[in-house]
């Protein structure tokens, strides 16, 4: 069997979601080539090993530059912070690497098309982790509005809620500093229901929004694991939004609504969409990630209402990869959807989806967001 040697650049959350997606995707996909755990990168030697040990890395890194040059790497997989994205993209894209990189694609509107250039110009497979895109839910979301079952889409409504930052003790990670996140809310989870909408509706046009920073100085973290982290007594500023609000315009007609929060408390992961067709309607949210809720307009009089469809049949998509009906995916799933289809279109020299040039167009509605933030008024998302 061909293998692709995977060279993964960060150890923390994501690191580990994606080191678990390498491990699993060739035991349960039917893989043209398959992932080979190769070498983990991360600043931090002992504790990069410990994760790799977990996970069965061959090797550990703490120089990335150097592992983008090296002949026996394949795949360079960007899990480091956003700020970090470009430069790393760039070099592997230079030294013929394909590249998986984590959402958002970049920090700025011109890092993304830098790196969406780069890739192209160098004919390498690139694809940006959207991943909610392949929880089986969303992707028959997708595959019922491409046979027409909810007929024309009229309006998206998404709001995607977390509660980790809520306390102000909540030390100042990275995601909470521009600088290295680019933005708040917005781009870490706001652009996940950007991609969808794209995905599901088609190109947002023009936007007017809202954001706010509710918490402004927070405690500088000490130690961060994860979505966790503890603080010491000195303190800094907070530079991104803890919340985003947008109504949208897109190309095709459609308008929506968009709530992006990490100050809805109650809420852990909370990524929910509702899309208004003229036949019908569809709605999804991860918490409940297994159903997918469905209306058809044209049910007989007296017997209209929402089903809840189990999206967990052999018949829907990725899931006669995994368990009998009913059994149920979790959140990893979706990483492991996403590198066995990269490693398909690495295998068979095809495009990954979705990849740069769509990170790219995503950000420009962020950015577009941000402008409009700051204007008041609607703005055209433009790539310019
Ligand atoms: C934190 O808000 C976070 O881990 C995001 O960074 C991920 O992209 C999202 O999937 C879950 O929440």
């Amino acid at each position: 069997m061909k293998t692709i040697n995977v060279a993964l650049i960060g150890y923390k959350f994501m690191g580990r979601a994606h080191s678990n997606a390498y491990r699993q995707a060739a035991a349960f996909f039917d893989l043209p080539a398959k992932p080979v755990l190769k070498v983990l990168v991360g600043r931090d030697q002992a504790a990069a090993q410990q994760v790799a040990d977990q996970f069965g890395w061959e090797e550990v890194a703490t120089d990335w530059r150097q592992v983008v040059e090296r002949c026996d790497v394949d795949l360079i997989d960007i899990a480091s912070p956003g700020k970090t994205h470009r430069d790393i993209a760039l070099a592997a894209a230079q030294c013929g690497k394909h590249i998986l990189c984590e959402k958002p694609l970049a920090n700025t509107l011109e890092e993304a098309k830098a790196m969406w250039y780069a890739a192209e110009e160098a004919n390498v497979v690139n694809m940006v982790n959207f991943n909610y895109r392949r929880t089986p839910a969303v992707a028959l979301a997708k595959q019922m509005i491409e046979a027409g079952e909810i007929g024309e889409i009229r309006q998206w409504r998404s709001a995607y809620l977390q509660d980790w930052i809520i306390d102000p003790a909540f030390p100042l990670v990275w995601r909470l500093q521009s600088a290295i996140s680019g933005s708040g809310a917005l781009g870490d989870i706001g652009a996940h229901s950007l991609d969808l909408a794209r995905y599901l509706v088609g190109e947002i046009e023009a936007v007017t929004s809202l954001t706010k920073t509710f918490i402004t100085e927070r405690p500088l973290a000490t130690a961060t694991t994860g979505l966790s982290a503890t603080g010491g007594s000195t303190r800094g500023p907070v530079t991104v939004d803890d919340a985003a609000i947008w109504l949208a315009k897109f190309a095709g007609g459609a308008i929506g609504t968009f709530e992006a929060t990490r100050m809805a408390p109650g809420r852990r992961n909370y990524n929910h969409f509702e899309i208004s067709g003229s036949k019908g309607s569809l709605g999804f949210n991860f918490e409940r990630m297994n159903e997918l809720e469905f209306y058809r307009h044209d049910d007989p009089a007296g017997r209209q209402g929402w089903r809840t469809i189990q999206a967990t049949e052999p018949s829907h998509p990725y899931v006669s990869a995994w368990w009998p009906a009913g059994h149920g995916l979790g959140y990893e799933h979706t990483f492991t959807h996403a590198v066995a289809d990269l490693c398909k279109a690495i295998a068979e020299g095809g495009k990954a989806s979705p990849d740069f040039a769509d990170g790219a167009k995503t950000q420009a509605v962020l950015e577009a967001i941000l402008r409009s933030a700051k204007s008041g008024a609607w703005e055209k998302t433009s790539m310019a």
